[in-house]
């Protein structure tokens, strides 16, 4: 049987020219900000890795160990011949452990902006695992997609998406990706996802500040993306990197702050920014197990199982209709 390895080529905006005109439009608006997402371009996916290594980030550690211990459970919880569908592909250890666990799994659909990372992620795990469908699809997740069919007919459709993505998302657009995912997985459908929890203040801005500046990086390599692809003219040093935990609204807030009054060129305009103007990059929402179950129930959705570590850091949840 041959397992399809390559991306699904599927009509796409232009992406130079979204990044552009997202971008500006950002730049216009009052506080300044820019998505999220475009950290992650082969440097930032790069940082990124980088920051899951270091001592302060506790998220990626915590979730693994917590789908390591747990793996039999949560394999258990899915049951046999389910079809995985991953929004947003990572560096595939998350999806080998759980593949590894699943009983017979007969499909792989990782769904993701970037066709690189889609083929690298496949690639790897097609050759660890030939018995199931690898079928990546190039898409923005937040949209619906619609999901190929693996060869061999499947029992269920089991939503996996780890990392505490959906804390970068505002709560009415989290609620609508929940709501995305419950209308994919279908009437008998799961999700799993990984989420950070509340905690001490000081561990969270400990995490998204780390001793060795990788979160820094990452957060200013957004400006140099833009100088990239866009012809533009950010002084990096005369930028910093700034994340503070609000609790109020439970998360980490990033800020790209101007160290002085100055004006940068983006292809033909010009952009002003004051002495320690803030520009939001981006949030990492933080929740506590009640408010998450009311999300989710928001988007018709409950949890049927919550897995976490030993010192409730970040949770694993299991949600059905
Ligand atoms: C990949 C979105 C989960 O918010 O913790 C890490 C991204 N930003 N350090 C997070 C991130 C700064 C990360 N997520």
């Amino acid at each position: 049987m041959s397992k399809a390895s390559t991306a699904q080529a599927l009509p796409q905006q232009r992406p130079v020219d979204e990044f552009a005109a997202d971008v500006l439009h950002g730049l216009a608006q009052t506080p300044k900000r820019i998505a999220s997402k475009y950290f992650y371009d082969a440097r930032g996916s790069e940082l990124f890795e980088q920051i899951c290594e270091q001592p302060e980030y506790y998220l990626t550690r915590t979730e693994l160990s917590i789908l390591q211990d747990h793996a039999a459970d949560i394999a258990r919880a899915i049951g046999p011949r389910a079809l995985l569908v991953e929004y947003g592909s990572g560096a595939g250890i998350k999806t080998r452990l759980l593949l590894d666990a699943m009983e017979e799994p007969v499909g792989y659909v990782p769904v993701e902006i970037s066709p690189s990372a889609l083929n690298a992620s496949v690639e790897n795990l097609a050759e660890e695992f030939p018995d199931v469908d690898m079928l990546p699809v190039t898409a923005d997740f937040t949209q619906p997609v619609e999901l190929p069919s693996p060869e061999q007919a499947s029992t269920r459709t089991v939503v996996f998406f780890p990392g505490s993505t959906l804390g970068n998302f505002e709560q009415r657009e989290a609620i609508g990706l929940l709501r995305t995912m419950c209308i994919e997985m279908g009437r008998n459908g799961a999700a799993i996802v990984g989420i950070d929890l509340k905690k001490d203040p000081a561990l969270l801005e400990a995490a998204y500040n780390d001793a060795a500046g990788v979160t820094r990086d990452f957060t200013l390599n957004l400006l140099a993306r833009i100088n990239r692809e866009l012809d533009a003219d950010f002084d990096l040093r005369r930028f910093r990197h700034r994340a503070h935990y609000n609790p109020m609204a439970g998360r980490i807030e990033t800020h790209i702050v101007s160290t002085i009054e100055q004006r940068v060129r983006i292809g033909n305009r010009e952009i002003a920014f004051a002495a320690e103007e803030a520009m939001l990059v981006e949030y990492s929402c933080k929740y506590s197990q009640v408010e998450f179950c009311a999300m989710a129930a928001r988007a018709g959705l409950r949890v049927v199982h919550s897995w976490t570590d030993a010192n409730d850091w970040f949770a694993v949840q299991m949600l059905e209709r």
